[in-house]
């Protein structure tokens, strides 16, 4: 996309001359995404230090008509935070100020840059927890965590970003500057509009600052990690422990090639030797301490091949490490074609066996790897050794299949570019219709990050 001097000119008013990087190597480090696959170009980054400064940002692309893409800390993997049709990139890495951090009623104020992991810090400092994690803590920020509601590792406990966010100061694409960051646990007065900005993919404005509700830090963690034969037996598993565990926070699988694999690229030994069929990672915390609730309930459990447990905080990440390290080890067999779906629980199994099947019906070369959230029937769908021509048989092969199974195309990553042909198949033309016009409303000139999320006309 061409821009004029004077919308450059515009820019550098707003934020300052040295934060608006034209310089063409400089740039290139904004316009490739975390997996490889979504490769763009951008005329400028513009970096804003605070809502103000957004806000003249969004004034000057509105008079200029000149289109952006927010970018937080680009491990979005749905192709939502590079500029693939030539975008201006709105870089929140300056934004990163944690305040008001308020240990009685545990909450805190995040700049829209403040990374996962600074939040986690700040939470813990203060005698809480954020409820949330991923294995990408040390980049993901905020903003993008809000604007995909990211799920990660704790939602059967904590939900997802959603249900953390107690309120944002934000800019609509119409420049109007939203603000509610007093913390209020309870507030009906009307719509909702952090909760909007959640999942919107910054197709409606800009996250500047949240205010973000923590949770009781735990005391007393213990994880397990099980082998099984099949999914079936995981699943029933999962079923078995929710039910049972009160402090439940992680049930997540993981199958045997992803496990060769990480012990493979990471040349770690399996904790599980021989690497069962299906593993679970799962993790419980107290007070009280839930270790020998934990224990009872893991022995009756149906048909486990195999089990550790750690209690102290080494022996635990060396559990998780098989799970945390899968998307890592993945990308370094190729760029993956990725898919993060949900399916209702019954259909689970079916779902995983069916997948591996169909993609290998489109190309006999191509691998497929399993992983996820399977309290949450969320599966990671990760395929490797596609040509560009396959890639959209192999997307109907995994998507059609997902929809007609009654489940969701995006469980927590968002619709991006990579997904946006499906929208309509999977939540049906009325419900597009309104997220078309809630965007009009926003939006209307359709400025921010117009290439994500709705479907082309
Ligand atoms: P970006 O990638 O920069 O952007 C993501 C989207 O948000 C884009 O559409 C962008 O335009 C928009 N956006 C960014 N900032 C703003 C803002 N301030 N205002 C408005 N819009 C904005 N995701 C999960 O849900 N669960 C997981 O368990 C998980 N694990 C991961 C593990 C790894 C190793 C990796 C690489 C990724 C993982 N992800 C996971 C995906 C990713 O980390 C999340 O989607 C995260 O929320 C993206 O945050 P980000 O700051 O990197 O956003
Ligand atoms: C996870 O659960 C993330 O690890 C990433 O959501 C999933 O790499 C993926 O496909
Ligand atoms: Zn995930």
């Amino acid at each position: 996309m061409d821009v004029s001097v004077r919308f450059l000119d515009d820019l550098r008013d707003a934020v300052g001359p040295q934060h608006v990087l034209t310089d063409a190597d400089v740039v290139a480090g904004y316009t490739s995404d975390w997996t490889g696959r979504f490769v763009g170009s951008t005329p400028g980054v513009v970096r804003p230090s605070n809502v103000v400064e957004v806000a003249a940002i969004i004034e000057a692309c509105r008079r200029a008509d000149v289109a952006l893409v927010p970018q937080g800390g680009n491990t979005g993997l749905v192709g939502g935070s590079v500029p693939l049709a030539g975008e201006l990139v709105l870089s929140t890495e300056r934004m990163t100020a944690i305040t008001d951090v308020d240990a009685d009623s545990g909450q805190l104020t995040a700049g829209a840059g403040a990374t996962l992991a600074a939040v986690q810090t700040a939470a813990t400092e203060a005698g809480w927890r954020y409820g949330v994690d991923l294995a990408a803590r040390d980049s993901a920020t905020v903003g993008g965590m809000i604007a995909t509601n990211a799920g990660g590792l704790r939602v059967i406990r904590h939900g997802s970003t959603r249900r953390q966010v107690l309120g944002v100061e934000a800019v609509t694409g119409s420049g109007r500057v939203i603000r509610r960051l007093d913390g209020l646990v309870k507030d009906n007065t009307g719509y909702d509009l952090a909760g909007l900005l959640c999942g919107s993919e910054g197709t409606l404005g800009i996250v500047c600052r949240a205010r973000l509700a923590l949770v009781a830090p735990p005391i007393g963690v213990v994880t397990a990690l099980l082998g099984f034969a099949d999914i079936e037996s995981a699943v029933r598993a999962g079923g078995l422990l929710r039910r049972s565990v009160a402090g439940l926070e992680a049930v997540e699988m993981v199958l045997a090639p992803g496990a060769f694999l990480v012990s493979e690229v990471t040349g770690s030994s399996p904790v599980l030797d021989p690497i069962p069929p299906v593993q679970l990672l799962v993790e419980a915390v107290g007070p009280p301490d839930p270790t020998d609730s934990l224990s009872a309930v893991i022995d009756e459990v149906d048909g486990v091949l195999a089990v550790a447990v750690a209690t102290d905080a080494r022996r635990s990440q060396a559990l998780w490490h098989v799970r945390d390290a899968h998307t890592e080890a993945i990308a370094r067999v190729g760029i993956p074609l990725k898919f993060d779906v949900t399916l209702p629980s019954r259909r689970l199994a079916g779902f995983c066996r069916e997948v591996v099947d169909a993609v290998a019906e489109v190309t006999s070369r191509s691998q497929t790897w399993l992983f996820g959230h399977l309290a949450d029937g969320n599966v990671h769908v990760n395929v490797t050794g596609w040509t560009t021509a396959e890639a959209e048989r192999i997307e109907r092969a995994v998507l059609a299949r997902v929809a007609e199974a009654g489940g969701s195309i995006s469980a927590e990553h968002g619709i991006g570019t990579a997904k946006r042909a499906w929208l309509t198949t999977n939540r049906g033309t009325p419900d597009v219709e309104v997220m078309a016009a809630i965007k009009r409303a926003l939006d209307p000139d359709g400025i921010c990050n117009p290439g994500v999320l709705l479907p082309l006309d």
